[in-house]
């Protein structure tokens, strides 16, 4: 093996160099967390097995110019790093191939990701310009066919080495699609980067191969669980819908003092009269913000990995704007950014949406516009007339975006000085927070001012997390806390107020999520539905459950939350027997595996058909 490199120099410095790249790039950027040395060395490990087989390809790719291959192969390598570096910063996640084709939305990141660039990230680069050097002075490699097979036989076992030692520290790591920190950690972002691919591929043809039959079994589990009507079933009959997909906001505003101001003042004065509840959760994973409609429209699961918003838009739903629609509502969306970030434009129309008022309806000034895009307080005003256009009963969706990372603000909108922490990104989270809400306010003004308020019920959320984890240190000062994995739960709860005019406003503390919004709004409209498939229960059911799944598999129930593997005790917010969580922990798996299912088979076009059968068998035909 070493004669072979010995003789072939070129082919030793390229291997070296990616392998130590690709090496340093995983312990240094990802945050990564390793407990013992084996898993030290693991880290190590894990990219040359997949180094040595992309120089393989390479060299029998480009026969003729075997450097020119290399170079490319290198260049290629460091863009694949880097871009899961940029990407880590801000999703703490890796990149998926779903993820790959809404590179388009990247683009449209402008402030955000160019903020998401370091000065530093140059040194990404720097090896490449030197190999670029050392490939022109060297001579082209050659390497015979025998010492082909005997490197792809020593990167072969080094697979195997390493797979077993990664099953040996975490067991199952293949099975559980779940984490995929856990699957760079043990496999290397190469192999993690080819093991997504293999998913990714599964799903396609799980799609293709889904039988009607499949469905059967989905609705079984989701029958065993209907919900009694609430007493509210059928308040608002009628009435207008208004729906604010609060961007970024998490419920540890609410109610927050800084220097003795309240940071949302109008939040904390409607929910004395609405029905605000305090135990509710996002459920959203790499789709964010369409994640949350996703949840909201569907009572459905996101997908664990991508946007569902891009992978699964051409399926059939049967979505909340469509079953609107018939009956008798308008149904639209707006949002003052482009119309096909997160594909909402195609999406959109599998969703049943009338209209789509996105960046190309409103007037956008430069000094109105901020990091995404129209400004909070413009786009509600300027949606008004628009909305005013609308047939009544409508239902609208208002989706915000100032409060959106790294949040900025211009200077006259800033309304308190921004929090003390020393971390930037959370201080200012404090004043984008109170920018929108102060535009909330504004909002509720005006439709008093037009009659539209009267004849509406709002449903306000937070659409996911605006903090993530890389400023835990800040965040444990905003609450007071160390921020643990029980804590960090905690900081998945967005707000939501439900608001009734004329009702008496309540605080639930029902343990729910996102899931949940569908069937609750279409209780209060007083709009049955029958054969229908969906993960969610009405939030005002009396036999409700205290029940919430996350995307990552955690979940939360009245008396305990389980994550990252531990079950905790929710009175102590600390871990306790395992098999406490186990009964819920099954439910929570089957909640994923079957919404997954019905989403990547593609399965609620067979409802559509079961149902066209059905109403064609009572018209005789
Ligand atoms: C983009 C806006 C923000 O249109 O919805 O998206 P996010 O990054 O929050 O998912
Ligand atoms: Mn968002």
């Amino acid at each position: 093996m070493f004669k072979v490199f010995k003789t072939d120099k070129t082919l030793l410095i390229t291997v070296l160099l990616l392998w130590i790249k690709s090496y340093l790039i995983m312990r240094l950027f990802f945050d990564l967390p390793l407990d013992n040395m084996l898993q030290e060395f693991i880290l190590l490990l894990s990219p040359l097995s997949s180094v040595l087989v992309l120089t393989l390809i390479t060299v029998s790719i480009f026969r003729k110019n075997k450097k020119r291959g290399l170079f490319i192969m290198y260049v290629t390598s460091t863009i694949l790093l880097f871009a899961n570096v940029v990407y880590y910063r801000f999703f703490e996640d890796f990149i998926t191939v779903p993820i790959l084709f809404q590179f388009k939305n990247f683009g449209d990141l402008g402030g955000s990701a160019k903020g998401l660039m370091e000065p530093y990230d140059i040194l990404m680069f720097i090896d490449v310009v030197v190999y670029y050097y050392f490939l022109k002075k060297d001579r082209q490699p050659t390497l015979q066919k025998h010492n082909r097979k005997l490197i792809a036989t020593f990167a072969a076992l080094l697979l195997l080495v390493n797979v077993g030692l990664a099953e040996k520290e975490r067991p199952q790591l293949l099975t559980r699609t779940f984490d995929r920190e856990m699957l760079v950690k043990f496999l290397g972002v190469y192999n993690y980067h080819v093991y997504d691919l293999a998913v990714h591929s599964k799903a396609s043809a799980q799609r293709t191969f889904a039988e009607s039959s499949d469905l059967t079994e989905v609705e079984n589990y989701i029958q065993r669980d209907i919900k009694q009507p609430s007493e509210l079933f059928g308040v608002a009959e009628g009435k207008n819908v208004i729906m604010v997909s609060m961007e970024s906001l998490q419920n540890f505003v609410i109610n927050y003092e800084l220097n003795g101001e309240e940071v949302t003042p109008f939040l904390n004065d409607l929910i004395g009269d609405s029905f605000y509840f305090n135990n509710f959760y996002h459920q959203t994973g790499q789709g964010k913000t369409s994640d949350s409609e996703f949840l909201v429209d569907n009572s459905l699961y996101p997908l664990s990995r991508g946007a569902v918003f891009t992978t699964n838009a051409s399926n059939e739903y049967n979505a909340m704007p469509e079953i609107l629609q018939d009956n008798g509502y308008t149904t639209a969306s707006f949002h003052g950014n482009n119309k096909s970030f997160w594909n909402r434009d195609i999406m959109y129309q599998s969703l049943g949406y009338d209209y789509f008022f996105s960046e190309r309806y409103y007037d956008i000034k430069e000094e109105e516009s901020i990091n995404y895009g129209l400004k909070d307080k413009p786009f509600f005003r300027q949606s008004i007339p628009m909305m005013q256009e609308l047939e009544q009963p409508f239902h609208s969706k208002f989706i915000t975006l100032t409060n959106h990372y790294p949040y900025l603000l211009d200077e006259e909108d800033e309304m308190i000085a921004p929090h003390t922490t020393g971390n930037k990104t959370v201080d200012r989270y404090f004043q984008t927070v109170r920018y929108f809400d102060d535009a909330l306010r504004d909002f509720f003004e005006q439709l008093k001012a037009n009659g539209l308020y009267e004849n509406s019920i709002f449903v306000l959320y937070g659409d996911h997390y605006g903090i993530s984890q890389n400023h835990n240190r800040a965040m444990s000062e905003v609450i007071g806390k160390e921020i643990t994995p029980f804590e960090h739960i905690q900081l998945q709860k967005v707000p939501l107020l439900i608001h009734i005019p004329g009702m008496e406003g309540k605080t639930m503390e029902t343990v729910s999520g996102q899931i949940d919004l569908k069937p609750t709004i279409l209780h209060l409209l007083g709009i049955e539905q029958e054969n229908d498939i969906q993960f969610g229960a009405d939030l005002f059911a009396t036999n409700r459950d205290d029940f919430v799944v996350l995307r990552d598999g955690s979940f939360i129930t009245d008396e305990y939350v389980y994550t990252k593997e531990t079950c905790y005790d929710k009175t102590t917010g600390q871990p306790t027997e395992d098999s406490l969580c186990e009964p819920a922990k099954e439910k929570a798996q089957l909640d994923l595996n079957l919404s997954d299912k019905v989403v990547q088979s593609d399965l609620l076009r067979f409802l559509d058909s079961e149902k066209n059968t059905t109403e064609e068998e009572a018209s005789g035909k």
